[in-house]
């Protein structure tokens, strides 16, 4: 038998052409056929969007000759494996990052322009896979390209929603929401994989059962639902391997309703099938606004069923004792969302594989570690346990004993101090009893992150202060990162190039601490020409998308000042937006002799607020009240301009982050777990204006305070400005320019008063009042460093230079050595 399957072997291994060849003539030929016989057009006419289905198919089938080897590699070196499990996967558009990490762009280039078409054309035509709100959801994305291009053995688990996060379109003003249906016009990027599926099951009771005699709980589901695999696969850079990331979908299951069809009701039968697909057909908008809705859950244990009935899958292939499996298997919980998680392995481990229940947790806790991206208490994710008992009986059963047995342990550790074990009970006794998910992740996990080093204070002085002290070993940070890759590689191919050149190596893209190389290159005149004409092109780029989104013409000259993320009270873009309204109000008050000295600015805001969020959304219809005014007034022309960006994404962001001469991060002192933002826009040269909250004290640890604009009360200072309450001092300019939105200068009156109302003396939550002034010291201080032009541009280069220590690269790694314990596992070429 073995003869003969050697003898089979060989014949598919000569019937093979080798590995795809990636030389241009041969890419052309390969483009070609996908148009003909993928696509489905004539090779002798297709256009730009055909030409972007065949192009990423050709690339598609190069990822999985890769990704292929990778699996086999390892599968057969058996290292210990990476599962890192999200909800959410910001990943925007592939094309250019698959090219690039696969080392073939200038390849595909000339191919596509020997048949007539332009690479960056054609890359346009993508849409982004937006399954996920934000920072969380990027950084995700961020560290999967990471893993793959350090080597690491890991896979990343997620589901695969037909809705991804809606898109935002503004109609006279206000946003309004509409459906992102991404899969509309196919995905090439995915594999589906019909025969990797699980049942997942809901609902039911549990019953107890006798067995030896012994007494065993059984969970008998009263539904059951299909997940279906789909596999994408990622790319590292300079390196064979390509990683996994499994999506689940939802499909009908044919156990689904049985009964319904032995009765005869075939149709409703057939209806009701399909409810099952509604599990993973939209991602929740609300970024940490948990409102304990069951669909919510349904998607969390679903996901949760389904990756971990396919990681112990895979553990068994390789191993016969789940002593090994922390030895082979790492579980990573990005936030709390998948922590579902633990009662799942204690039920996998207990009922079905029959461990006792002392072992089992022993695995568990050695199994999982956990980073949380929140900072206040208010927004940890609670489960109300109706809701938890009837969806999943036996989880809840299993948690109820998780708590019990922690409660026991603490008792012996603490004595009865009954408000500390209540604080620190997974269950919450309270109006609505619940599960709180973070302290079932605390203490079902081996390690607890926080995101920036100033997150870990926090956690540790307040939000989980009880469980620091409890175990202070588990606590730690590890500041988060964003890849060079996608964020100057892909986004910014000129300062790519301009790095490069002047630092005589391209090996910054795989180790981008090689960037504080820069810092000897601050004061050359012929390097700093280039950097200017690097950021003219980017800012040109920008200009004619701000022209074609809005109509609003820019001028190059002006200082681009940004600020695009999530619109949340905490970010406080109201803060930003008064602070142009005090700008245009001064200019109006100027003579001609002052006008002469304003700096010209470009103000430009993007983000989206959840649909729920009545405030947020106030704020981007003043942005736009604002910005209709002074766009409008003649007098000002290009001394100020003020223009919202729609529909904020990842390739949005590609395109604004490259151009920005300034960029804005103002959350309130401890309100920002980390912030990566702030990140992409410093790899890109671009200066900060920023409070000291999150990951930006550790950016001014490393580029120096010089070289950005600090502003505002600090971390310390913030619960005191807030004990004064109404007897907090604030400028008057902050009075006047509210009273201007209040009295109806930029119209809408009525509306924009409770907006104004949260940042009214003794109700100013963020602070916005005590914090203008310093705010527009801050922003006279940018104006001053602007019109020195050598200056800026050297505080440009050092923030380039300095960027490299918030590379998601050195996050993984990190994570990798001191969290997960997993080595490199490097497929050979
Ligand atoms: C989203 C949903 C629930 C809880 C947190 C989030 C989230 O996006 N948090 C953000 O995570 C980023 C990545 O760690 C941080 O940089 C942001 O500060 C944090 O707000």
């Amino acid at each position: 038998a073995i003869g003969e399957r050697r003898a089979k072997a060989e014949r598919m291994f000569s019937l093979m052409d080798g590995f795809l060849k990636n030389d241009p003539l041969t890419l052309q030929k390969d483009i070609l056929n996908h148009v003909e016989y993928t696509v489905a057009r004539s090779r002798f006419s297709f256009d730009d969007f055909e030409a972007y289905q065949a192009l990423s198919h050709s690339v598609r089938d190069r990822l999985i000759e890769r990704w292929h080897d990778t699996h086999v590699y390892v599968k057969r070196t058996k290292p210990k494996r990476l599962y890192f499990l999200s909800l959410e996967f910001l990943m925007g558009r592939s094309l250019s990052n698959s090219v690039i990490n696969l080392g073939i762009q200038d390849q595909y280039a000339e191919a596509l322009s020997q048949l007539g078409f332009e690479f960056e054309v054609v890359a346009e035509q993508e849409g982004d896979a937006a399954l996920g709100n934000g920072g969380l959801a990027r950084l995700s994305a961020c560290q999967m390209d990471s893993l793959a291009t350090l080597d690491y053995p890991a896979w990343g688990y997620g589901l695969r929603y037909e809705y991804g996060l809606f898109r935002q379109i503004i109609v006279d003003g206000f946003q309004h929401e509409q459906p992102d249906y991404w899969l509309n016009y196919g995905n090439p990027w995915e594999i589906e994989r019909i025969h990797v599926t699980y049942e997942v099951k809901f609902y039911g009771t549990v019953e107890e059962v006798e067995m030896n005699g012994e007494k065993h709980q059984v969970w008998v589901p009263g539904e059951t639902v299909e997940a279906v695999a789909y596999d994408n696969p990622i790319p590292g850079y300079g390196t064979r391997n390509t990683i996994n990331l499994r999506l689940w979908a939802a499909k009908p299951s044919n156990k689904f309703d049985l009964e319904a069809y032995n009765t005869g009701d075939y149709i409703n039968s057939v209806v009701n099938r399909q409810r099952a697909e509604t599990i993973s057909n939209v991602l929740y908008p609300d970024d940490r606004n948990h409102q304990g809705k069951e669909l919510r859950l349904k998607q969390q244990y679903f996901f949760v069923s389904a990756s971990l009935q396919d990681i112990i899958r895979r553990f068994k292939e390789a191993h016969n004792n789940f002593d090994e499996l922390p030895d082979k298997v790492a579980l990573h919980l990005n936030d709390t969302h998948p922590s579902l998680s633990i009662a799942e392995i204690m039920r996998i481990l207990v009922d079905e594989e029959h461990l006792v229940w002392n072992k089992a947790w022993d695995i568990a806790c050695k199994v999982f570690s956990f980073t949380t991206h929140t900072v206040v208490a208010e927004g940890l994710e609670k489960i109300p346990v109706d809701l938890l008992g009837s969806l999943l009986p036996r989880h809840l059963q299993i948690l109820y004993e998780i708590n019990f047995k922690f409660m026991e342990e603490l008792k012996k550790k603490i004595g009865l101090d009954y408000n500390r074990l209540s604080r620190m009970s997974i269950v919450e006794e309270g109006a609505v009893k619940s599960i709180r998910m973070a302290n079932l992740s605390i203490v079902g996990s081996h390690a607890v992150n926080g995101v920036s080093k100033l997150h870990l204070d926090t956690l540790k002085m307040n939000t989980f202060k009880d469980f620091y002290e409890l175990w202070p070993e588990k606590f730690q940070y590890k500041t988060n990162g964003v890849t060079q890759r996608r964020w100057i590689v892909v986004s910014n191919p000129s300062l790519c190039a301009l790095i490069s050149k002047w630092l005589g190596t391209e090996a910054w893209i795989r180790n981008a601490d090689l960037l504080t190389g820069l810092r000897d290159l601050v004061d050359n005149t012929d390097f700093h020409q280039e950097w200017k004409m690097v950021k003219k092109v980017n800012k040109m780029r920008l200009a004619e998308y701000i022209e074609t989104m809005s109509g609003v013409k820019v001028s190059l000259d002006a200082m681009f000042d940004v600020q695009v993320k999530r619109i949340h009270e905490y970010k406080r873009q109201l803060l930003n937006i008064l602070g142009i309204i005090h700008r245009y109000d001064c200019i109006k008050n100027m003579d001609k002799n002052d006008r002469r000295k304003v700096v010209p600015r470009v103000c430009i805001i993007g983000g989206k607020a959840a649909p729920g969020y009545e405030i947020a959304k106030k704020i981007i219809k003043l942005s736009h009240a604002v910005a209709e005014k002074i766009n409008n007034d003649t007098d000002i022309g290009d001394l100020l301009k003020l223009v919202f960006i729609p529909d904020y994404n990842v390739s949005v962001a590609e395109l604004v982050i490259p151009g920005a001469d300034l960029s804005q991060h103002l959350s309130t002192a401890g309100h920002e777990a980390s912030g990566t933002g702030s990140m992409k826009f410093m790899m890109n040269g671009c200066l900060l204006l920023a409070t000291a909250d999150g990951s930006t004290i550790e950016i001014i640890e490393e580029i120096g305070s010089d070289n950005l604009f600090l502003f505002g009360a600090k971390v310390q200072e913030v619960a005191e400005l807030r004990e004064k309450g109404s007897t907090l001092k604030v400028p008057l300019q902050f009075a006047r320019v509210l009273r201007m939105v209040r009295d109806g200068y930029f119209g809408h009156k009525d509306y924009f008063e409770s907006l104004c109302d949260t940042v009214e003396i003794g109700n100013d939550f963020y602070l916005l009042g005590p914090d203008f002034g310093s705010y527009l010291e801050a922003q006279a201080a940018a104006d001053k460093a602007f019109v020195e032009p050598e200056k800026w541009i050297k505080m440009s280069i050092l923030s380039v230079a300095g960027s490299g220590r918030f590379s998601s690269d050195r996050t993984i790694q990190d994570y990798a050595e001191r969290t997960w314990k997993i080595d490199p596992c490097r497929c050979p070429l």
